[in-house]
C-alpha cells in the first residue's frame, strides 16, 4: 500500500547506531573492507571508493584490480592495500563493494556468482555501477539481504526494474521500494532527493546534497563510504542512510565554503565528509 511513512533522513535516524571507538580498540575492531573493480582504464574508481572509506573509518581497506597490472600502492594514501582482485582473501573481509570500474567482463561475473545461494559469504555488500548492471541482467538474481546494499543512480535502476528513466523518476519512491523488494536489500536510489529503501517497506528521503555532486566519481565515493560502515557493523539501513547523509552534506558544506557548483572534485568529498561526521 502508500501508507507506510516516508522518512526525512536527518542524524536522527542513525546516530545511534554510528560505531563507536572504544579507548582500546584497535584496527581489526573497524573491520576489514574490500573494494572490487577497476578494470582496464578504470582504476581511479576503487580508488575514490578505497579512500573515503578510510577517512569515514573502516580498519583496513583493500582494492581488487580487475586488471592485468594494478598499481602497486596509491601516492596519495600508501594505507591502502592494493592487489588483484583474485588475491583478495574473501573470506577475511567483513564488507565488500563491488563495482567502481569493474566493467561487465569475464573477471567481473565471478563476483556476482558468488552471492548465489549455497555460497557460503561472511561480508555484508554493497553493488554499484557495473555490479548492479551484471545484477539486472542475472538469469537468477543473487541470494541478497537487508545487511546489503544497492546503489543504483536512475538508469541503473531503470535496468534493475526491466523499465526505463521516466518511469523511475516518475516515481522514486515506488522504484525504490520495487528495487528493495525484488532484489531483498536496501536500496539507494541516487539522484536530487535521494530515496533510500529498505526490504521491510521502510522509506527515506536524504534532503543533503546539491548539483555538485554532478561529476564524475562521486558515486563512487558514496559507494566507498557506505562499506566502511557496514565493515565497521553499522546495519545496512542505517549505514545506508548515514553514507546518504554525510556524503551529500559533504557537498553542501564545500560549497558553503566556496568551492561553487562547478568543479567539485569527487576525491575532494572524503575529508569533507570526515569532518562532518565528526561534529555529529
Ligand atoms: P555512468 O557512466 O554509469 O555514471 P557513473 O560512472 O555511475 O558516475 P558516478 O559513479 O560518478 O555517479 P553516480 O551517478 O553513480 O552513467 C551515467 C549515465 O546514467 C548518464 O549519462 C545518464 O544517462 C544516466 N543517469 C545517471 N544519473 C541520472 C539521473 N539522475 N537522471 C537521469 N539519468 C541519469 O553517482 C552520483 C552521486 O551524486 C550520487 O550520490 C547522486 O545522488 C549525487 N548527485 C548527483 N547529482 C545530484 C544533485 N543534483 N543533487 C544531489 N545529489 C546529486
Ligand atoms: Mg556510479
Amino acid at each position: 500500500g502508500v501508507t507506510a511513512e516516508i522518512m526525512l533522513n536527518e542524524p536522527a535516524c542513525f546516530a545511534h547506531a554510528l560505531p563507536a571507538r572504544l579507548h582500546a580498540s584497535h584496527k581489526g575492531s573497524f573491520g576489514n573492507l574490500a573494494i572490487i573493480g577497476g578494470d582496464a582504464g578504470m582504476c581511479g574508481a576503487p580508488l575514490l571508493g578505497a579512500r573515503a572509506a578510510l577517512r569515514l573509518g573502516a580498519g583496513r581497506v583493500h582494492v581488487g584490480f580487475l586488471n592485468d597490472a594494478p598499481p602497486a600502492f596509491d601516492v596519495q594514501h600508501p594505507e591502502l592495500m592494493l592487489r588483484a582482485a583474485s588475491q583478495i582473501d574473501r573470506a577475511a573481509m567483513d564488507a565488500i563493494v563491488l563495482g567502481p570500474g569493474m566493467g561487465q567482463g569475464t573477471r567481473a561475473q565471478p563476483w556476482l556468482d558468488l552471492l548465489n545461494a549455497g555460497t557460503p559469504r561472511t561480508a555484508r555488500h554493497v553493488l554499484d555501477a557495473d555490479a548492479l548492471n551484471l545484477l539486472a541482467q542475472a538469469r537468477t538474481p543473487p541470494h541478497l539481504n537487508e545487511q546489503d546494499v544497492l546503489t543504483p543512480h536512475p538508469l541503473e535502476a531503470a535496468r534493475l526494474l526491466s523499465g526505463n528513466i521516466a518511469m523511475v523518476q516518475t516515481d522514486r519512491l515506488a522504484a525504490a521500494r520495487a528495487l528493495s523488494k525484488r532484489y531483498g536489500a536496501v536500496s539507494v536510489l541516487k539522484g536530487s532527493g535521494t530515496v533510500v529503501a529498505a526490504p521491510d517497506g521502510r522509506l527515506a528521503i536524504n534532503p543533503t546534497g546539491n548539483a555538485a555532486l554532478a561529476t564524475a566519481g562521486t558515486g563512487d565515493v558514496l559507494a566507498g563510504m557506505t562499506g566502511a560502515l557496514l565493515a565497521q557493523g553499522m546495519p545496512g539501513w542505517e549505514a545506508a542512510l548515514a553514507a546518504v547523509w554525510l556524503h551529500g552534506a559533504a557537498a553542501d558544506r564545500l560549497v558553503a565554503q566556496g568551492a561553487g557548483m562547478a568543479g567539485l572534485a569527487a576525491g575532494d568529498l572524503a575529508c569533507a565528509a570526515r569532518a562532518v561526521y565528526r561534529e555529529l
